[in-house]
């Protein structure tokens, strides 16, 4: 009878264990961040639009959140491509990671302010989300 509980539990250890999901928590793509939130989350220094500072800082963190196993660099099993990701690339270090967040943050800074406003992001996603890339 023992050893009938003790088979269900690791049966049941097992299925907890498979429905992981492989791919890391923590902050969203920077890109999948509701246009709503976006200020009270990137916008560190009020000024009312994302400097490139600012989202590269984020975009940083995340890295660092999404490199579980610490070697610099970020996998498809760590994190598979998402809308609105920083990169599609896999594997991809951290320096490349900046860069990808750079040159989309150029693409958006249509007035080239240094600074995203709201319209820009807004007309940026929209742009991305047509193919416009
Ligand atoms: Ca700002
Ligand atoms: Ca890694």
């Amino acid at each position: 009878m023992k050893s009938v509980f003790a088979s269900a539990a690791a049966t049941a250890a097992a299925l907890l264990l498979s429905a992981v999901p492989v791919h890391a928590k923590g902050p969203p793509p920077i890109g999948s961040i509701p246009l709503s939130e976006v200020l009270a989350t990137l916008d560190r220094n009020g000024n009312g639009c994302i400097d490139l500072e600012e989202g590269r800082n984020y975009v940083s963190r995340r890295f660092h959140a999404l490199d579980r196993n610490d070697d610099d660099s970020i996998d498809a099993v760590e994190a598979p491509p998402m809308a609105g990701e920083t990169s599609a690339s896999r594997p991809i270090g951290l320096n490349d990671w900046q860069d990808a967040y750079h040159a989309r943050f150029d693409g958006f800074d249509t007035d080239r302010s240094g600074c995203l406003s709201l319209a820009e992001i807004e007309a940026g996603r929209s742009a991305a989300d047509a193919g416009g890339r």
